[in-house]
């Protein structure tokens, strides 16, 4: 894991790295930062952290079946996207504003979109450019061009697979995964569904297969020895992280409110997923067996650092189906809300049809949804006002209430109060009367999560009237409602737990049009959308169900 140790190593580091540049503001050496409270980010977190939104591409040899699930025996030869174009995925993804692609390299039926020298049922095989193509070269140099970051999903479960369930299988899982590691480049995440062992093909044996999910990869050693090693900066994705953690459903929200803080322990128990101290890596990973329900919320003054990712599919399933339905967008917009704005980042299920394009609708939902994440975020109308605080930490420059505004960074400059402070109020003052109905709040999270209770007022008639509560901001918190005008808004800090800080105050006016197709509520509620148990796919086995 991005070992407990290591982590807080790195982490101080960091910290130090922020507080060295209060040094250079004169007279203020001696106004330290705030010391952090409980868990805090590691380096590789809080990389991670920037990234906000990204997607997952899904696309096999199931693709050509209407399965969701490969059996480990789908042909090869009936994979053959005539019209595959990585550039055209990849900048359907960057319209609907994703920042990174989780490229689904090997899924459960086992067929790898590259050509491993591990096995033969791979692209080498099958008529795509004549068995001569590399799928997941073509991604990663399109997401590399585009700009987007790159990450990769190796399904530890095969099913295709002879040795699977043996020790055999897991030399060449780690084969393969050194071997996507090494070959295309820096990524920013590994990701491992939790979904591991039932019935399969497994090399004709076509028989059910159940494996320790606790135990049988060694998951430990993997991240140890393969990921972290050969990839510094890749976070890894499972149902307990230990970097980013599994949300817990499948339908791209988080439960209010979701701290990026987390007590791990195994499924259906109060027993902890212990940490060996020697290594700083779990002693084992129930990867698909743990208690992952709790994910949603996550908890507060949780033992780590482990931030959720809320994934969902664009369509009705994770793989593209002959008449499948394509959510609009702003179904997505609501998405965002209720996973970004509630400090998870956005997983965005996207899936190649048959010819190996993004088709129509779903090309056009990304765009729509691009372009209202734009509009609404296009004026921070907080950069204009001016910014005041009951208290600002040594009455220092470097700590006061514009630092929440200037949007020089996601967290390193930030508002800051004394030690001992319990409650504070940060006070825009617009000079004029101003109409928003978003508010953004974010904490510089390498700080730790020091705040609880928060509220929103707003100036009317002569005096504040309070249009929001909430618990918990984190990386970023997302206010949305019904439009307010008024001259000045305020972020009141309750009982917080550690002296707060705010690193980002800011304050969007969503087009009305927007505001209403979303069906936003007056008190910022979104309606939660289906979950994976109301969906419909062509074929799905519940063998093996876990994560992600
Ligand atoms: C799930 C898998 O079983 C799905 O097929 C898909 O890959 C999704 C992202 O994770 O758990």
């Amino acid at each position: 894991m991005c070992t407990v140790a290591n982590a807080r190593l790195l982490s101080a580091a960091f910290f130090l790295l922020l507080v060295g540049s209060v040094g250079s503001v004169p007279g203020e050496a001696s106004v330290r930062a705030p010391a952090p409270y409980g868990a805090v980010p590691s380096e590789r977190q809080l990389k991670w952290h920037e990234l906000e939104v990204y997607g997952m591409v899904n696309f096999s040899t199931i693709t050509y079946y209407g399965k969701e699930w490969g059996f480990g025996d789908e042909e090869a030869a009936r994979f053959n996207p005539t019209e595959f174009d990585a550039r055209q995925i990849v900048r359907a993804a960057k319209a609907g504003g994703l920042r990174g692609l989780i490229i689904d390299a090997k899924h459960h039926g086992g067929f790898c979109l590259w050509p491993s020298k591990f096995t033969e049922y791979s692209v080498k095989n099958c008529p795509w450019k004549n068995g001569k193509g590399d799928m997941v070269r073509e991604l990663v140099d399109a997401c590399r061009a585009e700009g987007l970051q790159v990450s990769m999903y190796l399904s530890p479960w095969d099913r295709n697979h002879r040795d699977y369930g043996k020790p055999e299988y897991l030399t060449y899982f780690r084969n393969q995964l050194t071997e996507l590691l090494t070959s295309y480049g820096p990524v920013f995440e590994v990701w491992w569904d939790g979904a591991n062992g039932g019935d399969g093909y497994y090399g004709g044996a076509r028989e059910t297969r159940t494996i320790d999910k606790r135990t049988y990869y060694n998951w430990p050693d993997i991240m140890r020895n393969i990921v972290h090693k050969l990839q510094p900066d890749a976070c890894v994705f499972t149902e307990i992280g230990p970097e980013i953690r599994w949300v817990g459903n499948e339908g791209g929200y988080a439960l209010d409110p979701c701290w990026a803080t987390f007590t791990p322990r195994y499924r259906g128990s109060t027993r902890e997923v212990e940490i060996n101290p020697q290594t700083g890596y779990y002693y084992e990973l129930p990867n698909g067996d743990s208690n992952y329900p709790e994910a949603e919320h996550g908890h507060r003054n949780g033992r780590l650092w482990i931030p959720a990712e809320a994934d969902f599919a664009l369509r009705n399933g994770w793989f593209w189906h002959p008449g499948g339905q394509t959510k609009s967008p702003s179904f997505l917009v609501n998405r965002y809300f209720s996973s970004v704005g509630l400090n998870c980042a956005m997983d965005l299920g996207i899936a190649p049809d048959r010819r190996g394009l993004i088709d129509e609708p779903d090309t056009a939902a990304l765009k729509g949804f691009g372009e209202r994440i734009q509009a609404i975020f296009k004026t921070n109308l907080a950069q204009g006002a001016k910014a005041a605080a009951t208290n600002v930490r040594g009455n220092a420059e470097a700590y006061a209430a514009f630092n929440a505004l200037n949007g020089k960074s996601k967290f390193k400059t930030y508002w800051a109060t004394d030690d001992g402070v319990k409650d504070a109020e940060l006070t825009l003052n617009f000079g004029q009367p101003t109409e928003f109905s978003v508010v953004n709040l974010r904490e510089p999270i390498q700080l730790g999560l020091r705040i609880d209770t928060w509220a929103l007022d707003s100036w009317q008639d002569g005096q504040w009237h309070e249009f929001a509560t909430g618990t918990g901001i984190g990386a970023r918190r997302l206010w949305r409602g019904q439009s307010i005008t008024s001259d000045k808004v305020r972020l009141r800090l309750i009982n917080a737990p550690a002296s707060p800080a705010i690193s980002e105050f800011g304050v969007y006016l969503e087009p009305e049009a927007s505001r209403k197709e979303s069906g936003a509520l007056a008190s910022g509620l979104i309606e939660l959308g289906p979950s994976k148990k109301n969906w419909k796919v062509v074929s799905f086995s519940t063998e093996g169900e876990g994560s992600g």
